[in-house]
């Protein structure tokens, strides 16, 4: 029997395409370890950008966490890693198979409650077994024909620390994250490499996507804002102005 609901400190959530809601993932979190992968599946920017503005709307400190780094990372991938860095986003490089950078991961969640975020197949599970002792979470192969996760995990589920307080929580994987909950008007304070720019635009009201004199234009001209980042702003504008129009 549910009694009550408290007030959960923060979550990570997206919109819920089919039951048209928003979906938490996992909530209460100190840290939210965002994974991904160099190669298998594909190192995928624009997934990183949605995850980390939906955790930014939150105030919810990230970790970039690239496993299977026994595989090459491509020099696309390297240079929007440095990007993310520069923003003041912690990376860290691990792989479960080569045992590289796990210590220095265990030691950094412990005590923390955190959660293992990301697009299926890139190792959640795997991470959460050699992470957690306690731990025998399934894990699938990827699907061969596309290189994706096969969506093993169908739940989240929560580990505590054997001690210090805290615990780890498995998500199932995403293939895409619908973001939702924010105003277009509003999406360029939630990019905190466009933060230098607004309020310099010509126009008072500015989209920052075509305007004469846009400050945030200017910079991405000058190269001081990187063009995909730009690029997942624009789309993500447009995605909330249409969601809008459609849910609220
Ligand atoms: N090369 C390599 N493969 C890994 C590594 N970690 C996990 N894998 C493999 O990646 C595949 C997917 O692992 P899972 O742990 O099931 O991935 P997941 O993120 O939990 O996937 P979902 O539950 O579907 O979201 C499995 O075949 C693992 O053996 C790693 O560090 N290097
Ligand atoms: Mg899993
Ligand atoms: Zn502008």
């Amino acid at each position: 029997m549910i009694l009550a609901r408290l007030k959960r400190k923060n979550a990570y959530s997206r919109w819920n395409k089919k039951r048209r809601c928003p979906q938490s993932l996992a909530a209460n979190l100190d840290l939210l370890v965002l994974v991904t992968s160099p190669d298998s599946p594909p190192f995928r920017p624009r997934f990183l950008d949605r995850a980390l503005l939906m955790a930014h709307r939150e105030d919810l400190p990230t970790l970039i966490l690239v496993n299977k780094c026994d595989q090459k990372l491509s020099e696309e991938a390297e240079d929007r890693l440095a990007t993310f860095q520069d923003l003041d986003w912690d990376v860290h490089l691990c792989s479960v198979v080569t045992g590289e950078g796990i210590q220095e991961l265990k030691e950094h969640l412990s005590g923390l409650t955190c959660a293992l975020v990301g697009q299926s197949g890139v190792g959640k599970s795997s991470l959460l077994n050699v992470l957690h002792e306690g731990s025998r979470q399934r894990i699938g192969e990827l699907n061969a024909k596309y290189n994706r996760g096969n969506h093993t995990t169908n739940f989240s589920l929560f580990l505590p620390w054997a001690e210090g307080g805290g615990g780890v929580i498995d998500t199932p994987g995403v293939r895409e994250l619908e973001v939702f909950g924010i105003e277009p008007a509003q999406l360029a304070f939630q990019f905190p490499d466009f933060q230098p720019y607004l309020g310099q635009c010509a126009f008072s009201v500015c989209t920052h996507l075509q305007e004469p004199g846009c400050a945030v234009l200017k910079a991405l001209e000058s190269g001081e804002i990187h063009p995909d980042r730009w690029d997942s702003y624009q789309k993500l504008f447009l995605e909330l102005k249409e969601s809008n129009t459609r849910w609220t």
